[in-house]
């Protein structure tokens, strides 16, 4: 029925692809490991793909992210003393979870960074 499918599926904000690296779990630090992400902003998760998978406009949440995260009290801010990289966003979960992503194109990054505060933003005033 069409309310089962509206709970299998999740309105994709944006999706595209990013360098990321994880860079602490539960405070932890961890070794940088950047690599190529494909990032889908939907609801109020970030999901980390391998490949370019999905493109939609829809996802469904059955489509298996290698890792998801729950934007609900996170922080971000420009990383500034983190990477030699330029254009490098900083996030954190309320976990605990820290993450880098970069582009090297500025507006590429700055729409990311728009698009996650905006996301956190409205999460924060639930
Ligand atoms: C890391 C790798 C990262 C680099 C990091 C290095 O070395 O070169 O790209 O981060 O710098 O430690 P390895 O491959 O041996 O793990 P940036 O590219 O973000 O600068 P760091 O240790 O100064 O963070």
């Amino acid at each position: 029925s069409p309310s089962d499918n509206a709970e299998l599926l999740h309105m994709v904000e944006k999706s595209g692809q990013l360098n990321k690296t994880k860079i602490a779990e539960g405070g932890r630090k961890l070794r940088k490991c950047w690599a190529s992400s494909w990032l889908v902003l939907a609801g109020n998760s970030l999901m980390f793909y391998k490949d370019p998978k999905v493109t939609a406009a829809w996802t469904p949440s059955g489509s298996r992210p290698e890792s998801s995260v729950d934007l609900r009290g996170a922080r971000i801010e420009w990383a500034r003393d983190l990477s030699s990289k330029r254009n490098v966003i900083h996030f954190r979960t309320v976990t605990g979870n820290e993450y880098l992503l970069q582009s090297d194109n500025e507006a590429v990054s700055q729409d990311w960074y728009q698009a996650i505060k905006g996301v956190i933003h409205r999460l924060d005033q639930e």
